[in-house]
Formats: C-alpha cells, structure tokens, sequence
C-alpha cells in the first residue's frame, strides 16, 4: 500500500454512497486501518435508501432491534428506537445520530454525483468524476451503492401527455405530496405500494390501483415499543447481534426447525394463527420447508389467500387480490398496516392488470384496454433496476478498458459479491451475489464492511496494493450462486425482480446468492482463512 501522507493527491479509498454500507466502510477504513478515506454522496445528506424513498408509509419491515448497527457500543447503547418498525423519518434520524456519533460527516461531500471511474493500471488508481466535474482519485474503490438505488420507471406510452403530476416512489418530494381531494393511481402492489396506498387512500378523494401481479401481505402489527422491551434490547444486545449473524434472513429470529409437511393439519393451522397474530416477516419462519418444498408452501399460500378472502368485503376485489400465481415470499412478502383493509373504502378501487392491461398514458389519466381511468396525480411503485442498475450508473470502467456493463451482458459476474474480474480494487458492498435483498440488511454489510477491511489489512501487513478476483473464482461463485437459487422456489418465479424480470432488456439471472446469510459468511470466512483464495494479491 502506498504511504498515506496528507501530500499525497490521492486517496487510499473513495467509497460511494453514504447510506448504512458507506458509513460502516468510511468508519472502519478512516478509524480502523489509518487510511484517508471519503464519500462521495449524491444526496444533500446521509441516508441512501432512506434518504430517496420518502413515500407516504415508508417503514422498514425489519424489526427496529435488527435495523441497525451493533459494532459499536455507542450505537446501540446511545439510540432508542420508538416503534416495532421504524418508519422512514426515523431511520433517517438514526443515520445522523450514526454519522455524527462517529464523526463521519467532515469526510463525506454531498451532492456528488459519480458518474464515471476509470481504472489505471500504470499507477494502480481508480480515477472518478463526478457530474458537476470532480475528479478525485483513489487506491480502492467501493461501491455503497446499495442494491435498490435505480428507480424503475416503466415505459408506459402517453406519460408526457399526462396533464396531472406523477411521482417514483424512490425519488419522493422532499417536501411531501398533498393528496387532499385528489384522483390517485397508484401502479405497483410491490412492498412499497403495499405501504403507501393505505395512507394515500386517508386523504385522498380517490385511489385507483393498478394491479398487475396480485401479492401476499402478512399484518406488520406495528406498534410503539414498551419501556421494558427497549430496556431488553440493550441488556441482551450481544445476544441479539449472535442470533442475526447465525439466521438465514439476517434477522432476530431463527428459521423453526419443523417441517409443515409433516405437522398435523390442526396444529398447523394453529402455528399459522399464532404467526398470523404475531405478524411481519416472523410468518415465513414458523417453518423450515416453506420456501423449498411445494406442498408446504402451498399449506401458507393458502393459508394468506384464505385471509384475503375473509377480510376484503367485495367477493369482486377480493378474487382479483387474492390470485396469486406465484409460491408465498417467493417474491419479496410485503408486510403491511391495513393494506387488505383499505379496498374496504368507498374511495379505493382496483384494476386488474390482467384483465385490463394499461394502453396509454393520457392526457387525463390511464387508459385500459376497458376504459379511461380520469386521474390527478400517478404514483409509480414500481420498484427498481435492482441490483445491477445502481452499479451501472457509476460508468466504470475496469483494467484493459473493460465496462462494467458490457462484462455483465448476460448477468452479474462476481466473486461472492464483493468483487469483479477485471476490476481491480473495487468492492461492491451487497454486490449482486450476495445475500443481499434476501437478507436484513445491516448485519449483511456489517459483514461485507468488516470483510472488506479485513482483506485490506492483511494487505497492508503483507506490503501490497493490488487486489482482483480471478475468472475462475468468479466462474464457479456463479455456478454456487445458481445451484443455491435452484435449491428454493424463488427460482421458479419468472416475473421476479431477483431474476431481473421488472426491466425489458435485462438478462435473467438470479441476482442474489439464496444459499443463506450463515452459509455464506462461513464461505467468506474460508476464503479469508485460504489466504484470500480466488483473488490475486500483489
Ligand atoms: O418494487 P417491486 P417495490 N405496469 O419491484 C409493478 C424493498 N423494500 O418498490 O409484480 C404495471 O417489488 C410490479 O408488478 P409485477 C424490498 O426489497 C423494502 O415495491 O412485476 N405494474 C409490482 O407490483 C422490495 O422487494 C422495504 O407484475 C408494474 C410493483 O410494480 C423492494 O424494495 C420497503 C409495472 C413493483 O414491485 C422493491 O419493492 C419497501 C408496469 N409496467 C420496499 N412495472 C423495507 O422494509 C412494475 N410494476 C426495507
């Protein structure tokens, strides 16, 4: 590794993006190894995830105990979390709290935008630019990007004509949308649209949703957090932090070890009630074949549409909501506050996709093949470029002037999600091949982060100051990374976004390594302990 002095006009790591992954790595690089590290961010302020996706009802769907950091005392003891699951402004106070706590902000520079980075082998650098002209250059190179940065906006013919106002979810208004008395379309029954039409549908006058793919949703049961609750967080910290790092999904909770194949339908029946009453994400883990067996998902499936049936009072709407063509959290499982509840409302009405695809835009609204939806204003939760679509926006450019985006043609090619042939010194923080989206996501880049410190350390003890994966390593963590996704029912679902299915054009290739966030910390772990098989060190 070069010697980091201040006169050096480079510096030793630039890391992009200052959401959770960001923070950590700036963190752990500047504090922990010495080095001159900065983010550059694109927003005015710390967040990423949290600082664009504004929407009305944005909450994570992560338990508030497991969404955040627990390498730190500080952070765990110093910060109180108010509710069951912390809503957008919240997380994004969190993040400040983080930043400050850490003294990070004097190294981050806001409102840069990187838009190329290019790597020169002569000197071993990585150059960036930034749109409004930087240029700065660095020894390592990590992407924080995150996994769901590049809002999808589909090509829907007429948007241009619309007379209305129209908003992406995950590039919300700073200063908030007024729905009072108006005519919404909302596109998207996703996570996100499953969040914000229930609180769209208490202002507005109406709210038509626009259903292309009907979904399960599990009652999040959000509430505020007791006082001895909040007090048992900090008191069982360490214990809480051991259990994320050994689940499958990264959370607070273990996958039960039961089988619903083989519980008596009575007693399944009763788990599922339980689970039902408890709420969230804990519902897909009462038991361990639900995502790998059929016939066990379907006792779960069935279960969820017998529910939808029951609660939504229109036999019309409730057939439409409850068809479901694709196995239960084989896609993303939404959680959501009154979601099923809202189509109850004289206000909010549903269109089946289906039945009546979009035709066009209008200058009035939406046409479908039936009729003219008159509207005001058109939410887009349609979700994201996932995965990929964040790192393609960066233009980088690998040794030998190797693209990003011409290697990844016909899919993402890494090496356990963390690097790239032909990219020399970059790390992708959650890169696809990763856990990833399948996973709570900070423990999972508290692992990365930590990996990727780890690794630069023994370089530093060892005197070197280059590091690639190979073709091979990368070759076979793509075969593993199938293998993995093949093992569960995800990989079935041709309409999913893991798959790339959401963007016309985009290769289908499951994205996110399924094998498990406990197996694959194991493997990152061997790697490390092979003296970082795979990668090439000089
Ligand atoms: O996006 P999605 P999202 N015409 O892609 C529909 C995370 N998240 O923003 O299923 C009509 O899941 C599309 O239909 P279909 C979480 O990981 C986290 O909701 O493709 N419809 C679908 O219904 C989540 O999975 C939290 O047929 C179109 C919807 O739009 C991820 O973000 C909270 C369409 C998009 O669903 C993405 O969720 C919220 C078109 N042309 C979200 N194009 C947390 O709690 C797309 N759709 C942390």
């Amino acid at each position: 590794m070069s010697s980091s002095t201040q006169s050096d006009s480079h510096l030793d790591a630039l890391i992009i993006g200052a959401g959770f992954a960001g923070l950590y790595q700036l963190h752990s690089l500047r504090d922990r190894l010495g080095m001159r590290a900065q983010v550059l961010e694109a927003g005015d302020g710390v967040g990423g995830t949290w600082y664009w996706n504004r929407y009305p009802g944005a909450r994570c769907d992560s338990e508030s105990h497991s969404y955040m950091f627990y390498f730190d005392e500080r952070l765990v003891q110093g910060w109180e979390w108010s509710q069951r699951y912390p809503g957008q402004p919240e997380i994004l106070r969190y993040l400040n709290f983080v930043t400050d706590t850490l003294d990070l902000r004097r190294d981050i520079t806001f409102n840069a935008r990187v838009n190329g980075a290019e790597w020169d082998e002569a000197n071993r650098l990585w150059h960036v630019r930034t749109e409004d002209g930087r240029q700065i250059s660095a020894r390592y190179l990590v992407s924080a990007v995150g996994c769901l940065s590049s809002a999808n906006l589909p090509q829907i013919a007429g948007l241009e004509d619309f007379q209305g106002d129209w908003y992406h979810t995950g590039q919300w208004p700073h200063e908030g949308v007024d729905f009072t008395g108006k005519r919404v379309g909302v596109i998207g029954t996703g996570a996100t649209g499953i969040q914000a039409i229930p609180v769209i549908a208490q202002t507005a006058a109406q709210v038509t949703v626009f259903q292309r793919t009907a979904n399960y949703s599990i009652p999040a049961r959000n509430q505020p957090l007791t006082p001895e609750f909040k007090r048992e967080i900090k008191e069982n910290a360490t214990e809480i932090y051991a259990t994320m790092r050994k689940a499958t999904n990264g959370h607070a909770f273990l996958i039960d070890d039961r089988l619903a194949v083989a519980t008596p339908e009575e007693d399944r029946q009763e788990i599922y009630d339980k689970a039902w009453e408890v709420g969230g994400l804990r519902f897909r883990a009462v038991f361990k074949d639900i995502l790998v067996d059929q016939a066990a998902n379907d006792t779960a499936a069935d279960y969820i549409k017998d529910k939808i049936r029951q609660m939504v009072k229109d036999p019309k709407k409730a057939e439409v909501l409850a068809d479901i063509d694709h196995p239960f959290a084989a896609k993303r499982p939404p959680i959501d506050t009154n979601y099923f509840d809202v189509y109850n409302r004289d206000n909010v009405g549903l269109v089946d996709l289906r039945a009546t695809p979009i035709e066009r835009i209008t200058q009035a609204g939406i046409r479908t093949s039936d009729q003219e939806h008159p509207l005001d204003i058109i939410v887009f939760a349609t979700g994201f470029d996932a995965m990929t679509g964040g790192l393609f926006k960066l233009n980088i450019t690998g040794s030998g002037g190797r693209k990003l985006k011409d290697y990844w043609y016909a899919g993402p090619r890494t090496n356990l999600g963390l690097q790239v042939p032909g990219f020399p010194n970059l790390f992708t923080i959650t890169g696809p091949g990763s856990p990833s989206v399948l996973c709570n996501l900070p423990p999972q880049i508290e692992q990365h982060v930590e990996w990727i410190t780890e690794c630069l350390k023994t370089m530093q003890a060892k005197g070197a100051d280059r590091i690639e994966t190979t073709e091979d390593a990368a070759e076979q963590w793509g075969e593993e990374v199938e293998r993995a996704a093949r093992a569960t029912l995800l990989f079935g679902v041709k309409h999913s976004w893991y798959l790339g299915a959401n963007v016309p054009g985009k290769p289908r290739v499951f994205m996110p390594y399924a094998g498990g966030f406990d197996r694959y910390q194991k493997i990152c772990d061997q790697v490390a302990a092979d003296g970082y098989k795979g990668f090439a060190i000089s």
